[in-house]
């Protein structure tokens, strides 16, 4: 069966959800170890105060026992501690009386850059929030979990995957981005970024030519696209080899069968090569604004300010861990398609049967 990922949860609903589903059997996890990647998520220079509220923490309802994986759907649920400030606003059931807390006063100035005024159109919500509660990128923490549980399955198999912002605004050294973080604070603006994603130990063969939903660049690059605020998805050397000459733009094969450069990125053809994979993604800035643009108010049809809230500044950190959990979620379904089986132990084998197979012409660096 293939690697399935479906999710649920509003930002400030009670709780966001995950179900994976073709995982094999006997995959050991830890706890710490998807906290920990959930922690990372969340912090981040530029983070909102809604982080002071979360502590992000998973919690398993199905497909694992004493934290070995079952080979059965894997359930896991991430908690909204700001849900306790919602608790009538975003209530899935009416509550009687009167109204109290965040969220009970319905929202009309749709954020350009937002889902707002698309997801009002398209589902005849009358309250913007029923469309900006989903859009959220909250819901990325659970993707981060189940991220976290593909890089599990992929470290069995010798493979790890590594997430890094490389440019904040314009800036691309740490302090820099600092800086650049701080004076857009400063200034009550947002700011995007471009994050690098790197696997290392994918073997050669993962993916297919053969039609192009099979393409593993093809398929990295949707998984990297579907993540909030994401406009630009670049393998390898991306757009800069469109400017190149052909002797220049590809990647020499030495006696050992490996390459002198990367500049593919570690995928031709949709296949992986062996070489590391090298991902980029590109982060528009936050559209959630302390200095609104402009709008129009959807009770009155006249022009207003669009919605202001709290937001963070950047969460290209942020961005970081989840396009992470992105590729390694792409990856272990493309390694489970290749060397699949109902145990970890069956994928192992058929890992190491493969590798043999081809030790003869290729074998790792
Ligand atoms: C988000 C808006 C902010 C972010 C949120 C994503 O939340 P709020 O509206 O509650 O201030 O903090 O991200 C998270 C809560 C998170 O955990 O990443 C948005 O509109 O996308």
């Amino acid at each position: 069966m293939a690697l399935g990922l479906v999710t649920a949860g509003e930002s400030h609903g009670p709780a966001l959800v995950a179900i994976v589903t073709g995982l094999p059997a006997g995959l050991e996890l830890a706890k710490h170890a998807i906290d920990a990647d959930l922690r990372r998520r969340q912090q981040g220079y530029g983070r909102s105060p809604r982080q002071q509220l979360e502590s992000d923490e998973v919690e398993v309802l199905a497909g694992l026992r004493q934290g070995r994986t079952l080979g059965t759907p894997l359930a896991l649920v991430v908690r909204n501690r700001d849900h306790a400030n919602w608790t009538w606003g975003m209530s899935p059931w009416p509550i009687e009386g009167e109204p109290t807390g965040k969220g009970t006063k319905p929202v009309s100035l749709p954020r350009p850059g937002h889902a707002d005024l698309a997801g009002v159109l398209k589902y005849g919500h009358d309250d913007v929030r029923d469309a900006l509660e989903r859009a959220s990128a909250r819901h990325t923490a659970v993707h981060v979990a189940a991220g976290s549980v593909a890089k599990a399955l992929l470290r069995a198999l010798g493979v790890d995957v590594a997430g890094r912002p490389v440019e904040i605004g314009a800036a691309t050294t740490d302090e820099g981005m600092r800086e650049a973080t701080d004076a857009a604070r400063k200034d009550r603006d947002t700011l995007g970024g471009v994050v690098e994603v790197v696997a290392t130990g994918v073997p050669p063969g993962l993916g297919s030519y053969a039609e192009k939903r099979d393409r593993l660049d093809a398929r990295v690059s949707f998984a990297l696209m579907g993540i909030q605020a994401v406009k630009g998805v670049e393998v390898g050397d991306g757009f800069a080899l469109a400017r190149r000459r052909g002797t220049e733009a590809h990647d020499e094969i030495d006696p050992g069968l490996h390459r002198r450069t990367n500049r593919a990125g570690g995928l031709e053809a949709g296949v992986s090569n062996g070489e590391p994979i090298v991902v980029r993604a590109a982060m528009k800035p936050l559209p959630t604004l302390m200095r609104p643009l402009d709008s129009v108010d959807l009770t009155s049809g006249e022009a207003a300010q669009a919605l202001v809230e709290r937001s963070d500044v950047q969460a290209v950190e942020a961005l970081a861990v989840v396009a992470e959990a992105a590729v390694a979620f792409e990856l272990a379904r493309a390694a489970l398609e290749k060397l699949g089986g109902d145990s970890l132990d069956d994928v192992r084998a058929a890992h190491r049967h493969y590798l043999e197979r081809i030790s003869t012409l290729w074998q790792p660096r």
